[in-house]
Parts: C-alpha cells; sequence; structure tokens
C-alpha cells in the first residue's frame, strides 16, 4: 500500500559540487532522506512509467537508504528500478546502466571520497537521462522544493532482497537486480584493447591497485585480474567495506601513501593505480613518479588515439577551471578546441552531449570521456594501460617525452580544511572586493597581471555561472586559485590552486613544492590565510 506521510522542510538541503552530502547522523534523522528524494522526484516530469537506477558505494546507510529510495520510486510511480546487486554501483557504472538501458534518471548515495561509517559522511546526489549530475537548473529546482515539501509517499511493503539477482515487484513497479559489473566491463572491452593490455600482463608488466576498500574492488577484481590477466593479488583492499577500513578512500599521495611508498621503493611494480569511493576518481603512480591528475588529462588527451575506442581523434577537451592548463597546450598543438568549466562534473556534461569535447578532467583525480557521463577511476587506469601497452615505454618516459614536447605546467593544491565557516567567507569576500585594485601590484617579487572571479557561459545552453573561483594571474605566467569546496560536511574547506608554467627541458625535473615555494608564499599572504583563519599551513597539499 502506497501511504502519504506529512512532513516538514529541512534547512540545507542543497546539493553541493556534486549532491547533497552531510554526516550520517543528518541523513538518519527521521524523514530526511525521504524530504531530498521526494524533492528529486517532485522537480522532475514525464518519467511514469520508465526507469530509475539506483545505487551506491556501499558505505554505511547505503542499504537502509536504497530501500527508502526503491519504496518511494514506486509511489511516484517509476515503471522499473534498476540496482546493483548488494545495493552497489560505481558512479561512473551508473552512469553507464542509465545510457546503456535508457533510463529516465538515477540516484547515486554515495559522499566519494570521504570517510564512511556511523559518524563519517553521506550522500545523495541524481543523474539526469544522459547519465550524468542533474544540471544547475535541476539542483536549483531540487533544493527550492526541498524548502516547501509538505508531504511524501512511500510504499509500505517489504524490503527488497538486494543480494540476489532477478526480478521482484514493488506494488505495481518492477526492481531488477543486476550485475553492477557486467554493463560497465562490457563497455571498457569496447574501448580499450585489451588483447594488447593481455599482452603487456603476459610479458611481466606488473601493478598494484588500490581499491581503498571502497567501491572499485569488483570491478579492477574483473576486469585487472580476471579479463586482463593481471596476476593474482594485483588488486589491494578489494572488497567495498561500510566503513572503508576506518581509510579516506581518497586516491591522493597522503590516503593513499601506502601505495605512494612503494612505487617510490625498489620493490615498485611498474604502475600504481588507485580509485576513490565511488570509483570515479583515479591515480597514476608510475615506478618513481607521481603524475598529478592535471598532467594524466593532457597526456591522455594527447595519446587516446592509440586507444581503438578513440582512434578518429578527439573533438575537444574540457578541464574544470582550477585544473592546470596543460591539457590547453594539447589542445593547441591538435588543432582542437579546449574549454574552462566550473569545478565539478556536472558542467562537463552539455560540452559532451554536443560532441564539442571528447575528454574531460580536474585536477581533483578525476578524468573521462563521452563513454560515459561521469568521471571514470578505472577508465582512466585503462587508457594508462592501453597507453603503455602501445608505446611500450615506462610511465616516466611518456610523462618525460611529453614535458620536452609541452614544456611542464608546475601545479600543486593545498587544502585548508575545517576552517570557521564565517572566516572563511570573509576570507574570501575581501578577496573578492580587492580583484580590481591588484592588477599591476607587486607582491613577492611578483607582478600581478590581472584577478578575476571565474564565470562560465555555458555555450551549449547560454546558461551563466558566476563566482566561481577567485583567480589571480601573474606576469610571468603564474596563477594563484582561490575557492571554497562545495562537498565539505564540517566547516569550510578553503581550496588553493598553484601553478607556474616551465617550457625550459633543463628544468623538469625540479621537486614541486620547492618549484612554487615563491608562489606558495604569496597565496598564504595575499589573502593573510593565516591572520583570517589561524593556520599558518595547509591540511593537504596535493
Ligand atoms: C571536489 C573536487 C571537484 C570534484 C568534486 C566531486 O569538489 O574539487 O573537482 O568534482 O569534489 O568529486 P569541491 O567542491 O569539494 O572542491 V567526487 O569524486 O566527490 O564525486
Ligand atoms: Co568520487
Amino acid at each position: 500500500m502506497i501511504r502519504t506521510v506529512a512532513t516538514t522542510p529541512f534547512d540545507g538541503q542543497k546539493p553541493g559540487t556534486s549532491g547533497l552530502r552531510k554526516k550520517v547522523p543528518v541523513f538518519q534523522q527521521p524523514h530526511y532522506v525521504e524530504n531530498f528524494v521526494q524533492s528529486v522526484f517532485d522537480s522532475l516530469e514525464g518519467f511514469e512509467g520508465e526507469t530509475l537506477v539506483v545505487g551506491g558505494d556501499g558505505r554505511y546507510f547505503n542499504r537502509e537508504t536504497i530501500q527508502k529510495v526503491i519504496k518511494m520510486a514506486a509511489a511516484a510511480g517509476f515503471g522499473r528500478v534498476m540496482v546493483g546487486r548488494g545495493g552497489i554501483l560505481s558512479t561512473p557504472a551508473t552512469s553507464c546502466v542509465i545510457r546503456k538501458h535508457e533510463a529516465f534518471g538515477g540516484i547515486i548515495l554515495s559522499a566519494s571520497h570521504n570517510p564512511g561509517g556511523p559518524d563519517g559522511d553521506f550522500g545523495i546526489k541524481y543523474n539526469v537521462g544522459n547519465g550524468g549530475p542533474a544540471p544547475e537548473h535541476v539542483t536549483d529546482a531540487i533544493f527550492a522544493r526541498s524548502k516547501t515539501i509538505g508531504e511524501y509517499r512511500i510504499s509500505d511493503a517489504e524490503d527488497v532482497d538486494l543480494d540476489t539477482p532477478g526480478i521482484t515487484r514493488v506494488e505495481d513497479m518492477v526492481v531488477d537486480v543486476i550485475d553492477p559489473v557486467e554493463d560497465y566491463a562490457e563497455l571498457m572491452g569496447s574501448l580499450f584493447d585489451f588483447g594488447a593490455i593481455r599482452d603487456l600482463f603476459a610479458g611481466g608488466f606488473t601493478m598494484r591497485f588500490d581499491a581503498m576498500s571502497a567501491v572499485t574492488g569488483p570491478y579492477a577484481k574483473a576486469i585487472l585480474e580476471g579479463e586482463l590477466g593481471a596476476a593474482a593479488g594485483t588488486v589491494v583492499h578489494g572488497e567495498p567495506l561500510p566503513d572503508f577500513g576506518g581509510h579516506h578512500p581518497d586516491p591522493n599521495l597522503v590516503h593513499a601513501k601506502e601505495l605512494y611508498d612503494l612505487l617510490m621503493s625498489d620493490k615498485a611494480p611498474d604502475l600504481g593505480a588507485a580509485s576513490d569511493g565511488d570509483g570515479d576518481r583515479n591515480l597514476i603512480i608510475g615506478r618513481g613518479l607521481f603524475v598529478t591528475p592535471s598532467d594524466s588529462l593532457a597526456l591522455i588527451a594527447a595519446n587516446a588515439h592509440l586507444a581503438p575506442g578513440y582512434k578518429a581523434g578527439i573533438a575537444g577537451i574540457a578541464r574544470s577551471m582550477p585544473t592546470s592548463g596543460a591539457a590547453d597546450r594539447v589542445a593547441e598543438k591538435l588543432g582542437i578546441k579546449s574549454y574552462e568549466t566550473p569545478t565539478g562534473w556536472k558542467f562537463f556534461g552539455n560540452l559532451l552531449d554536443a560532441g564539442l569535447a571528447t575528454v574531460c578532467g580536474e585536477e581533483s583525480a578525476g578524468t573521462g570521456s563521452n563513454h560515459v557521463r561521469e568521471k571514470d577511476g578505472l577508465w582512466a587506469v585503462l587508457m594508462w594501460l592501453n597507453i603503455l601497452a602501445v608505446r611500450k615505454q615506462s610511465v616516466a618516459q611518456i610523462v618525460g617525452e611529453h614535458w620536452a614536447t609541452y614544456g611542464r605546467n608546475y601545479y600543486t593544491r593545498h587544502d585548508y580544511e575545517e576552517v570557521d565557516s564565517a572566516a572563511a567567507d570573509a576570507l574570501m569576500a575581501d578577496l573578492r572586493g580587492r580583484l580590481d585594485g591588484l592588477a599591476g601590484q607587486m607582491i613577492g617579487g611578483l607582478t600581478v597581471e590581472k584577478a578575476d572571479d571565474f564565470a562560465y557561459h555555458d555555450p551549449v545552453d547560454g546558461s551563466v555561472t558566476t563566482k566561481q573561483g577567485v583567480r589571480v594571474f601573474f606576469t610571468d605566467g603564474s596563477r594563484i586559485v582561490y575557492r571554497l569546496s562545495g562537498t565539505g560536511t564540517a566547516g569550510a574547506t578553503l581550496r588553493v590552486y598553484i601553478e607556474r608554467f616551465e617550457p625550459d627541458a633543463s628544468r623538469h625535473a625540479l621537486e614541486t613544492q620547492g618549484a612554487l615555494a615563491d608562489l606558495i608564499a604569496i597565496s598564504r599572504s595575499l589573502p593573510d590565510i593565516e591572520g583570517r583563519t589561524g593556520r599558518k599551513a595547509p591540511d593537504v597539499i596535493t
């Protein structure tokens, strides 16, 4: 039976960079999940009888929330829910399933790279029919609805058995429990030269993939160890755990330190890789060399034609604004356009749908292409494997040649986490207020060329998104960017992105923090980070 339940709005159900993210106890409040899910459904039209894809990264509270979503989808009139077995579907796999099965949309339960568990983070994100995150006009409508909601509808049916594949029903709606890996693995096989990668492994190539006890374990095991013949044990931390083993499933040099240390040691395999909680981020480390995500995007763009799915070449490259300009140099050389979007994958969807861009990436370890409408961790790893298999060189050789051809963009991001929100807002407001006066000023030995607050004009739908980050450009081509995170759940996180282009090949082997030392000092003094936040140094450097 379908029940209508009276409710009252909750404050703050505003989707951020990638959906609604809060601490688990916030989501556990009575009606909290239901209010948000009903606000999503109330903001959509035309889904009667259509398919909704539902899955998550397996974190704590995943299963309970999936049961609610299924019962509410039945009450709302969806015709079918496709849900990953065990409630598991990585973010890129969800995008793949939505597209392949022409679903109306999907709901992804994840807080990505943030920790899970009873005191950890949780999240709900709605994706539209192209498989990508809902664009801003949809998330704005969801938020507006959440502020006025007075009731929601839910079936009082028994919980669905999520562990047995096959078809059941909730009310009139079909529930199809699907293999979470199958469609995705098939798509990967259609894009990459699995035969060449198999030969690579058969020839003694070694790798470690750290799934960080998160969602990619089953995908990586099936594809890398299963289909491609990588040695058993190549995938470590391969079982998705509700608390990710107590770690941050964040594939960066801080949280994947064990992997990094291995790749820097004399026991290093040829390639180290990792992915995040929901499987959309990637970390690539060659023997003795970490590849920054910004460089990885540029390298993938320059070499994509070596993979069968991209052999006709790429139409354009898109990167988020804080991502380094390395990819722009590749676009220039290839004679294709590069696009600069605000942070978050939702801005790439229009460019991909319109065929303007083929490859996209973010400095935050996100890379992907037009094969789905999310960034895709394993895709990036397979792309690297395909490139390595064809070029028969090491990661370090390939990166070195790339820098010699295009120059090197030294790049680092400094995060100041859990800063007092009011202090962070004041810091940004102060910077914004000073923008006009910065040009021409000499700071810490460098001269400011111009400064602005990034605004994006979507070339496809004409929408304008403002206040996406303060950019300070220097006359030597360096850049510092400031923005506040839109994914955090406690206080504010100030992200400071620092970049310098170095054309001189004799200066391509410097240590990054040293190469950027003058800019790093300016990045702290210019907005007086210590005075305003009490922080002398960042919490995380990537
Ligand atoms: C961060 C990253 C951004 C990424 C987003 C979602 O956002 O900077 O590049 O798209 O996380 O990634 P923010 O607003 O905190 O800077 V995921 O892997 O969390 O879905
Ligand atoms: Co993620």
